[in-house]
C-alpha cells in the first residue's frame, strides 16, 4: 500500500477507577490515536501507548507526537510502497522510540488486514477463537477494599488476578489475598520497584504459590533478575526489561526470567511481538500479552496478538468497562462468562471506531499528508 496520510489525535479519557502502580497513580489516561490511510482510502487504526510522563518508559505523548510527525511520517511517506513486514526496516533508522514506531506499524497492519478483508488475528497467524482474560488490580487504599474488588472481578469471570505491589504494599497484602482465595491464580507486578537488597520480600512471596512475579527489579535490568530467578522457585516474568526480540534472547540465555509479557508498544509493534512469541515457544518460555490500559482500539490489537498459538498464560486484556465508562469503539469489548474475550472475525481489528467521540475527546489533532512532505 501507499500511505497517503497519517492522522494523529491526542486524547485523554477518565479511567473508570484510578490505577495506582509503584510508579504513580493515574486518574486519566492520555494516548495518541493513529489513523493511516492508503491510496484507495483504506483506513488503519492503532494507539500509541506512551503516557503523559516518562514513568513506565522514557517515551511520553509529546515525544511520540514529535517523533511520529518529524521522523516517522517522512520516512513512511518517502516509500513508494509499504507493508507490515517492510515498514520495520524503514523505521529501524530511528533509535529507540518503540511506542511511536509501534503505533504507525500497527495501524499499517490493521490497514493491510482490511485490504485483504481478513481479521488481523488471522494475518498475524492467530488460531484461538477466544483469549484468556486476566485483570490487573492497582494498589488500593486498604486491603479490605482490595478484597472487595477482587471478589467483584472473580464474579465477572476473570481467570487470574494480578496485584500491583510496591515496598509497603506487598507480602502482607498478598498473604491476605492468598488466605482468602487458596485456589485462584494470582500473580504480582512490581514495575521495577525493588532491588536485590529486598531479597527477603521475594523469599516470602515465593511461598505463596504465585503464577509469576513480574518485573521486580530495575526497568532495564537482566543481570540482577537472573540472580534473583536462581534463588526462587516462582517464575519471574519480564515486562519493562524486554524492549526487543534480542532482549528476549538475552534474558533467556542469562536465565533472567521464565516468562515474558509482550506489549507490542514496548517492543516496536506486531512484527517484533511475533518474533518474541515464536522465540518463547521455541525456547520453552511462558508468554502472554500485557496491556497499557488501552482504549478499544489498542485492545483490538492486543486481542489479535493474544490469539497466537504459543500464548500460554492469561493476558492483561480485560473488558472495556473495566477501564472506561464509555469506550471509543463499537461494539465495546466484553467478557464472556467463562473469563474469555472472543476474537472478532471481521476484517482488521474488527471493531468500529466512534469517530465523533474521538473528535470530542481530542485535545490536539493533526493530519500529516504525503503531499506536504514531498
Ligand atoms: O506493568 O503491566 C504493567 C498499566 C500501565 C502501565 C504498566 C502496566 C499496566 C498494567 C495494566 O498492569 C494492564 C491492563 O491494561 O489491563
Ligand atoms: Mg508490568
Amino acid at each position: 500500500m501507499e500511505i497517503e496520510s497519517i492522522e494523529l489525535y491526542h486524547i485523554r479519557m477518565k479511567l473508570a477507577h484510578p490505577f495506582e502502580t509503584s510508579f504513580g497513580r493515574q486518574v486519566y489516561r492520555s494516548c495518541i490515536l493513529v489513523k493511516v490511510e492508503d491510496e484507495s482510502g483504506v483506513e488503519g487504526w492503532a494507539e500509541c501507548v506512551a503516557g503523559r510522563g516518562p514513568w513506565y518508559s522514557y517515551e511520553t505523548v509529546e515525544t511520540a507526537w514529535h517523533i511520529i510527525r518529524d521522523f516517522i511520517a517522512p520516512l513512511v511517506f518517502k516509500e513508494k510502497q509499504v507493508n507490515p513486514l517492510t515498514v520495520n526496516r524503514v523505521l529501524s533508522k530511528i533509535r529507540g522510540h518503540n511506542m511511536a514506531k509501534a503505533s504507525v506499524e500497527m495501524a499499517i497492519w490493521d490497514a493491510e488486514a482490511k485490504i485483504r478483508k481478513q481479521p488481523l488475528s488471522v494475518i498475524l497467524g492467530g488460531e484461538k477463537e477466544k483469549i484468556e482474560s486476566g485483570v490487573s488490580i492497582g494498589i488500593q487504599k486498604d486491603i479490605d477494599y482490595l478484597l472487595k474488588r477482587i471478589s467483584m472481578f472473580l464474579d465477572q469471570g476473570y481467570r487470574r488476578i494480578k496485584l500491583k505491589i510496591k515496598p509497603g504494599w506487598d507480602v502482607e497484602v498478598v498473604k491476605r489475598v492468598r488466605k482468602e482465595y487458596p485456589d485462584i491464580r494470582i500473580q504480582v507486578d512490581a514495575n521495577a520497584a525493588y532491588t536485590l537488597r529486598d531479597l527477603r520480600v521475594f523469599l516470602e512471596l515465593d511461598k505463596l504459590d504465585l503464577l509469576m512475579i513480574e518485573q521486580p527489579l530495575g526497568y532495564d535490568d537482566l543481570i540482577y533478575h537472573s540472580k534473583l530467578q536462581s534463588m526462587l522457585k516462582t517464575p519471574l516474568c519480564l515486562d519493562e526489561s524486554i524492549k526487543s526480540p534480542e532482549d528476549a534472547v538475552k534474558a533467556n540465555l542469562l536465565g533472567s526470567c521464565r516468562i515474558i509479557n509482550i506489549k507490542p508498544g514496548r517492543v516496536g509493534g506486531h512484527r517484533a511481538s511475533l518474533m518474541i512469541h515464536d522465540y518463547c515457544t521455541l525456547a520453552g518460555l511462558g508468554v502472554w500479552i500485557g496491556g497499557m490500559l488501552e482504549t478499544g482500539i489498542g485492545r483490538g490489537h492486543l486481542v489479535a496478538l493474544a490469539s497466537l498459538p504459543g500464548i500460554n498464560y492469561p493476558n492483561d486484556i480485560s473488558a472495556s468497562d473495566r477501564y472506561y465508562e464509555e469506550d471509543i469503539v463499537e461494539p465495546p469489548w466484553t467478557l464472556n462468562p467463562d473469563g474469555t474475550i472472543s476474537v472478532p472475525n471481521k476484517p482488521g481489528i474488527g471493531i468500529k471506531v466512534k469517530t465523533d467521540l474521538v473528535e470530542e475527546l481530542a485535545l490536539k489533532k493533526t493530519v500529516l499528508r504525503k503531499s506536504d512532505y514531498t
